[in-house]
């Protein structure tokens, strides 16, 4: 490994030891570790081929990945031997990780799922491919100005992407616009542009180095070489412009995780990387078959929501247009071929295109889209409809072209069968089936917490990294004071770490004593991140008003960005820090409450903040988390949960137990019914002189005295329009707050709750999660030769 470390240094970053920076060495690193990674992958592409086993291409336009040095040296057993070679170089292992970004491509959940689900993909060696976009810029960076969010461009392409291979040899013509001629019964499309997409691939290999997969992103490159002409004649501008418009489309993520619906690019870049996909796996296909009509038995195609959903009109154009399949046989092969996974009800994040503009960007797709609905309504007289108004609606498309729909959690698989899909269940009652989402053990446990993983590795050996259930076997543990007290130290040590780390990036002292509660998810208000800061407030007040009562220190921890055009959201964000900095200079409280937000929420930062966890906040309005895997992730590491009865933390609770699990609020059916209620938001501050303290304070500038109605609109709308019912399980929330105070003051029993949380969450696993798609969606099988256990 030093040698080969050594290697790369020279002959890859043209560096001598002597001058190479921390950059350098882990830029030399990574290329050693890829190195190792490579025969795996190799071995693993072989043997589908030659067992021509079916393979799953999940389409997605997100990865949220993270740093990759250290889940890939622990995925190939090597981070002992990183750790030495460097030692013995002079280098520091932990330095050279922290210089890697983050491989940010995406906004939150949805894509931090796809990464998840690479990984265990790999684990569980099943032939696949992430197929995405490879963005130049991931999602923004944070910064808090005199506490308001301000955004910069996140630039993790300005240095070596040490983990891709360039693939410049694999390119396809994508097209956008013109028109579509008919002549012979044939249709021929003639695009106004077209851009090349080209392929960067990055090995994902599974825990123990069993198996290699690809995740294939895109790239946008300019079709028209260099215009010299106009270069020569001094017109520079003119040279770069075609070129300047086919790079736009991989520029940059979209940093809205609900719906910035109706933007052009966005249409774009939804078409560029699923066609490119589409085209790239049908030529995989026919490379070893010569006859179409077998595609359903080599490809399942995932479409992770609706963001790819045009991949069922592609798939129909390249089958009717370019092989010659009748429409409704092409449509039938293609639904075969697809499955869709719905993440959200919100109803302004359902995706919508005007016909206007689908029909300019894409005119032979959108009559493709006129013969599906044709189709359905046909053999399905009466059926909801794709076309509405001057609409397309992408879910009513996903859906019928997909043979299998999923739901992420129990209760958002119910709810997608009971409203937005409620039409579409009646005619297809099969169609939609649950897979509850999953983690990776492997980054969400083995590599963040090494206390808590070396403790548990101790205790019944290493099989659960590849097995999580076996963590059930701590379970005989909870009444063993000994283990139960070391359980507690590895908790305890992660929280001064953070308390180290808190004091340096935020420079606010905590107490690793206090309990550590935290908040990290996208700021929305269906989060209820609202809610939590009055609680905040109400408890600051309480403790302000009698000091010497007996109270439980608590740190408040926030973590989370807003989408930059989200008014509301960015209001949060400013009342978090407005808050923070009245309570962390107040004198009276300073050993009882501190509040603590540190910018730029990220995968890192979640890998810090989760194993320091005591008390996990998943407080979203019951009905509007379709699951959530934040969630999972905490009680993993062993942090108690207040929570709602909102996507899986229903599920959560019934495997931890109902009794190490604190629960609140009203339920997904009695939200619906309360909102009926004329004035329902009035009467429950009336009814509560707490809450009505608080809001007083807020309105009338306690928190921002330089600017004393800056959040008039926001308690305002709390009065009148509490569409989230902030108000209504307010004192619901603040008195189990209070329950966990008392339950956190007894350790023993406190740290046996939460061992009881990481014993029983084995069944979240996304090698789960995956077992149940490919048993259920994609009739594949793991490859013969894993065997994880
Ligand atoms: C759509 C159109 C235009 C621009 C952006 C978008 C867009 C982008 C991202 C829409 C939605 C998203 C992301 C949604 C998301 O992350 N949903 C979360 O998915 C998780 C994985 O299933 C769930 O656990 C969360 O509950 C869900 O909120």
């Amino acid at each position: 490994m030093k040698e080969e470390i050594l290697k790369h240094l020279r002959n890859s970053q043209g560096k001598d030891a002597a001058h190479s920076s921390v950059y350098d060495w882990r830029v030399a690193l990574s290329l050693a570790l890829r190195d190792r990674m490579v025969d795996h992958w190799f071995r693993s592409t072989r043997e589908t081929y030659e067992s021509g086993a079916k393979r799953v291409y999940y389409l997605s336009m997100e990865f949220l990945i993270g740093r990759l040095v250290e889940d890939t040296a622990a995925n190939l057993g090597l981070v002992q031997e990183a750790k030495t070679a460097l030692a013995e170089l002079g280098q520091d292992y932990e330095a050279i990780v922290l210089n890697e970004p983050d491989a940010a491509l995406g906004n939150g959940g949805l894509g931090r799922l796809a990464a998840c689900f690479m990984d265990s993909l790999a684990s569980l060696g099943i032939p696949a491919y992430g197929y995405g976009i490879r963005y130049e810029h991931g999602l923004f960076k944070q910064d808090f100005v005199d506490g308001s969010q301000v955004e910069t461009a996140e630039t993790w392409l300005s240095q070596r992407n040490a983990w891709e291979f360039a693939r410049p040899e694999v390119q396809f013509r994508i097209g956008f616009g013109g028109h579509v001629e008919h002549h012979e019964g044939k249709a021929h499309w003639h695009p106004w542009e077209t851009v090349l997409a080209t392929a960067y691939d990055t090995p994902v290999i599974g825990w123990k180095g069993s198996w290699g997969n690809t995740l294939r992103l895109w790239s946008a490159k300019p079709e028209a070489k260099f215009d010299l002409k106009s270069f020569n004649r001094g017109d520079y501008l003119a040279a770069g412009r075609s070129e300047a418009l086919a790079r736009t489309i991989s520029r940059v993520l979209y940093p809205d995780d609900t719906t910035d619906a109706g933007k052009e690019l966005r249409l774009k870049q939804e078409y560029f990387f699923t066609a490119a996909s589409i085209m790239d796996l049908l030529r995989r296909f026919l490379s070893d078959h010569d006859n179409i009509r077998e595609l359903p038995n080599a490809v399942a195609i995932q479409l992770n929501d609706t963001h790819p959903a045009i991949a069922g009109p592609e798939l129909v154009r390249l089958m009717v247009d370019e092989h010659d399949v009748p429409m409704a046989e092409a449509i039938g092969l293609a639904r075969q071929c697809l499955g869709y996974t719905n993440h959200t009800l919100l109803p302004e994040a359902l995706e919508r295109w005007h016909i206007g503009l689908l029909g300019r960007v894409l005119p032979r797709h959108l009559e493709i889209i006129r013969a599906i609905e044709d189709d359905q309504q046909a053999k399905h007289p009466g059926s909801p409809r794709i076309l509405e108004q001057d609409h397309v609606r992408m879910g009513e498309l996903a859906f019928i072209m997909a043979h299998k729909v999923n739901g992420v959690s129990a209760l958002h698989t119910d709810l997608v069968k009971e409203t937005v899909f409620a039409d579409l269940n009646r005619i297809h009652p099969k169609r939609i089936v649950n897979e509850t989402n999953g983690i990776t053990p492997r980054r969400w446990l083995h590599t963040c917490n090494a206390p808590l993983s070396e403790l548990v590795t101790q205790e019944i050996g290493e099989g659960w990294v590849g097995d999580l259930e076996q963590l059930k076997a701590l379970n005989q543990k909870s009444g063993d004071r000994t283990f139960l007290d070391a359980f507690s130290a590895a908790k305890r040590q992660n929280k001064e770490q953070l308390a180290d780390w808190i004091a340096q990036s935020c420079d606010i002292q905590i107490d690793p004593a206090a309990m550590f509660d935290i908040q990290i998810k996208r700021i929305h208000e269906y989060k209820r991140q609202l809610m939590n800061i009055l609680e905040t407030i109400a408890l600051w007040n309480e403790m302000h008003d009698a000091p010497n009562a007996e109270w439980t220190p608590r740190v408040k921890i926030f973590g989370g960005k807003a989408a930059p055009g989200y008014h509301v959201a960015k209001q949060i964000i400013h009342l978090i820090n407005d808050v923070a900095r009245v309570i962390n200079n107040d004198r009276v409280t300073k050993d009882l409450l501190k509040v603590v937000y540190p910018p730029n929420y990220n995968v890192t930062m979640a890998e810090r903040l989760i194993p320091a966890a005591d008390l996990s906040e998943q407080i979203s309005t019951a009905g509007k988390e379709a699951s959530g895997t934040g969630n999972m992730k905490f009680a993993l590491n062993g942090a108690l949960t207040i929570g709602t009865l909102d996507g899986a933390n229903v599920e959560i609770r019934e495997h931890v137990g109902s009794e190490n699990f604190f629960l609140f609020g009203l339920t997904a059916q009695e939200v619906v019914e309360r909102r009926h209620v004329h004035g329902f938001s009035r009467a429950a501050i009336e009814a509560s002189p707490r809450l009505t303290r608080v809001l007083g304070q807020i309105f009338e500038g306690v928190f921002s005295p330089s600017d004393p109605s800056r959040y008039h609109g926001l308690i305002g709308t709390l009065y009148d329009h509490d569409y989230f019912l902030v108000t209504c399980d307010f004192d619901s929330y603040f008195d189990t707050q209070r329950r966990v105070d008392e339950v956190y003051r007894n350790p023993q029993n406190w740290a046996a709750m939460a061992l009881r949380n990481t014993a029983n969450m084995g069944w979240f696993s996304s090698d789960r999660t995956i077992k149940g798609y490919a048993r259920d969606i994609w009739q594949v099988n793991a490859s013969e030769k894993v065997r994880l256990e």
